[in-house]
């Protein structure tokens, strides 16, 4: 079970469960919040029900429900109708240098030689700040790449939705759109290489543990159009990943304050070629097996110089 956030023509936000290739729209305008999905979590939990449980038998009791096509709201064929952001999460972390491809890519990019071997293979993952809502975009939104970097890649990611006991309460995809040659020039300047506006991507949808199964063997797939030609494709599977999910959650929320709601991206398997760099007008496409296809533009921001 997948659950998207979808805007209706009367202009509120409503959540929405995806079963096959329809979308049931939840009537009640409390679950259409940024953060509706706690809200779903938290009556599931009160009734000692997992929210697909919780969901079924909402749907099963629902009387005349609205269904929508789900391709229809995704490719925009549905006047009125446009998928959102499925959660507008609190907080967004990333961890980094998760996969053996990311490790030879920071290396080959960094003056600091060395630095990511040491955190591939350390016990502590590297684990950064990455977004607040205002810096995170949702399905068929413009994602941004940094007016100051000459070279700027999508980072194709699983991420996810941490519930108020940072229990895994749903998976997304996410895309961690990174500076490489900011983030080379030294690992201070991290920060600047990954937090700026729209530097993150999330959606279509929410799907819930009882629907990804095994989250360690999923496909991740990455496509870049440029005027509508394919320049890079790409894909790697979950189970190549470094780190267990339940690690990478323990590092994050070991003596930290982590809201509910919080997502967590854990880390890139697929960096396209070292001369490969953005540009505005492209199309990432970005697919997770069980979870959706998450599409955006991308545009080079402006702002350089400017305060705000
Ligand atoms: O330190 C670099 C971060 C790397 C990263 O974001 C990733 O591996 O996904
Ligand atoms: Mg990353």
């Amino acid at each position: 079970m997948r659950i998207v956030r979808i805007q209706t023509p009367r202009g509120g936000a409503r959540l929405g469960v995806v079963v096959d290739d329809e979308v049931v729209l939840l009537p009640e305008s409390r679950y259409g919040s940024g953060r509706g999905i706690l809200t779903l979590f938290r009556e599931a939990a009160r009734k000692g029900m997992s929210v697909a449980q919780y969901l079924e038998r909402r749907l099963s009791v629902g009387g005349r429900l609205k269904r929508i096509g789900y391709s229809d709201v995704a490719e925009g064929r549905l006047k009125g109708f446009r998928l959102l952001i499925p959660i507008v999460p609190p907080e967004v972390w990333g961890a980094g240098v998760t996969y053996l491809r990311s490790r030879e890519a920071r290396e080959y990019e960094t003056k600091a030689k060395g630095i990511y071997d040491l955190v591939y293979e350390a016990e502590r993952p590297e684990i950064f700040f990455k977004a607040t809502p205002s810096r995170c975009v949702g399905p068929g939104d413009v994602a941004y790449i940094r007016g100051d970097s000459k070279w700027s890649v999508p980072e194709p990611e699983l991420a996810l939705v941490l519930g108020p006991r940072h229990e895994i309460i749903g998976y997304t995809v996410g895309n961690d759109i990174s500076a490489r040659d900011i983030e080379g020039e030294n690992p201070l300047y991290l920060p600047q290489a990954k937090i700026y506006k729209g530097s993150c991507a999330l959606g279509p949808a929410i799907a819930l543990p009882e629907t990804v199964g095994d989250p360690k063997n999923l496909k991740i797939e990455m496509r870049i159009l440029r005027g509508g030609s394919e320049v890079f494709r790409g894909s790697v599977s979950t189970s190549s990943m470094k780190r267990g999910l339940d690690e990478l959650v323990g590092f994050l929320t070991r003596d930290n304050v982590i809201p509910a709601g919080t997502v967590l991206l854990t880390g890139t398997g697929i960096v396209p070629p070292d001369e490969f760099t953005l540009e505005s007008g492209d199309v990432v496409e970005i697919e997770i097996e069980k979870i959706g296809l998450l599409r955006n533009r991308i545009e080079r921001l402006s702002s350089r110089g400017r305060r705000s």
